[in-house]
């Protein structure tokens, strides 16, 4: 009885200070929530290709190919970072630094890169990639050796095409990122995770694996430099930590999406579908980061080779010819979880209601079942979870806790810098 009366009273309380007011509410008010839908907006740009959230201060972050879309979880856009001459990938946010971390390609150049948008400047629509100060780039050799391998020894490397022996394992490049820790070490620090594009080529047997680079990116202050498209640099780690091979049978550009989840303890790996006959061919593939990567010859090389492979989670729907695991879900241009097992899942379509087309998305929040064949379910109204609370020391959204004489970037001590 008491302590029913005491949560009684403390309920209320709660949720009036978690809104900055004291208007009266209801018991069974859960408070602000997810919205179940966040549009991306629709820009003339290339097609979405992933996303990034910051669950704390409420933002999210949309690599539209050539440019980054920042919006509020409303879909309230507050800035853009456009003038990507190459091709902007799939995104993370760092939870350590507060940066968002996208890969980025220029293919032609033969240079690959993580840019790194330092996304508390982005505070208006319009912003330059080279010239605002808000994108530096780390360039990763590792990604240029492979994808600009002579495999068949002629002398001539075929550049960006699918049709060619050459490409080390079939790499395109870069697309699918995230943080999270070194696969079978689920409890280490964290790392970046940035997965090869793969060429969809079914004539050879050397392209049937995803690669996947891990980066201990606490170390690369040393490297970041502004990017510099017309001349691009070259400066970067010399080596990857650890380079990881996870058998899926080939795909279509490889890992699109890759994405981290702390609650399951599973990374995800979004595809657009491969072709070979002989594999199932799955949207999604899961691997459990608990699983111990075993050092192992690779199937298919054209000369004898050795990594270390990851074995695809027991889950899913269970392809008998050949064991691989997978499930059906589109997680190709946009996964990012938010906590408790709900993620965001972009979908992406034409908007043409300007007359013009225009590239948009709309993401669904979706919570992980693991039951085949999709593994995700639509979250319905009503079941949406609760947002973060904002964390004590952030200054009150609604204004009426001002903070006198002091701005977000003079306040002392730290209080604005990130928490891991
Ligand atoms: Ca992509
Ligand atoms: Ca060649
Ligand atoms: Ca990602």
């Amino acid at each position: 009885m008491r302590l029913r009366h005491l949560a009684l009273v403390l309920a209320p309380a709660l949720l009036a200070g978690s809104v900055g007011a004291a208007a009266p509410s209801v018991a069974a008010d859960p408070g602000p929530t997810y919205p179940l839908t966040i549009d991306s907006g629709s820009w003339d740009a290339g097609h979405i290709q992933g996303i990034a959230i910051d669950e704390e201060n409420g933002y999210v972050y949309h690599s539209f190919t050539q440019m980054l879309v920042k919006t509020d979880l409303q879909g309230n856009v507050i800035g853009t970072v456009e003038g990507f001459t190459g091709h902007l990938g799939d995104l993370d946010f760092n939870p350590e630094d507060g940066r968002v971390y996208g890969s980025l390609e220029y293919k032609d150049e033969e240079s690959f890169y993580i840019a790194i948008f330092d996304v508390d400047k982005i505070t208006e629509v319009g912003m330059d990639a080279e010239d605002s100060g808000i994108v530096t780039a780390v360039y990763l050799e590792e990604v240029v050796e492979d994808f600009t391998a002579d495999m068949n020894g002629d002398g001539v490397f075929d550049g960006d095409v699918a049709d060619t022996p050459d490409h080390r394992y079939g790499s395109s490049g870069i697309d699918g990122v995230s943080f999270g820790p070194r696969f079978g070490d689920p409890d280490g620090e964290q790392r970046l995770m940035v997965a090869y594009g793969i060429y969809e080529n079914n004539e050879r047997d050397d392209n049937n694996y995803q690669v996947i680079l891990e980066y201990d990116t606490s170390e690369w202050a040393q490297y970041e430099k502004p990017l510099t498209q017309a001349d691009p640099h070259q400066s970067g780690p010399a080596d990857e930590d650890s380079k990881f091979f996870v058998p899926t049978g080939n795909t279509r550009y490889g890992v699109q999406n890759l994405t981290y989840d702390d609650h399951s303890g599973l990374w995800y790996l979004g595809v657009y579908r491969g072709s070979k006959p002989e594999f199932p061919n799955y949207g999604l593939y899961v691997v459990d980061g608990a699983s111990q990567p075993e050092l192992e010859e690779l199937k298919g090389q054209p000369v004898e080779d050795s990594g270390l492979v990851v074995p695809l989670a027991d889950l899913g729907i269970v392809d008998p010819a050949t064991g691989i695991t997978g499930f059906e879900d589109k997680a190709d241009v946009g996964i990012e979880p938010i906590g408790d097992g709900y993620f965001y899942l972009a979908e992406d379509f034409d908007d043409l209601s300007s007359g013009e087309k225009r590239e948009s998305a709309t993401l669904h929040l979706m919570k992980w079942t693991a039951d085949t064949p999709r593994g995700f379910e639509k979250v319905e109204e009503g079941d949406a979870p609760a947002l973060p609370q904002p964390a004590e020391d952030e200054p009150d959204p609604s204004g009426d806790r001002p903070l006198p004489g002091s701005s977000m970037s003079s306040m002392p001590g730290g209080a604005f810098s990130s928490q891991s």
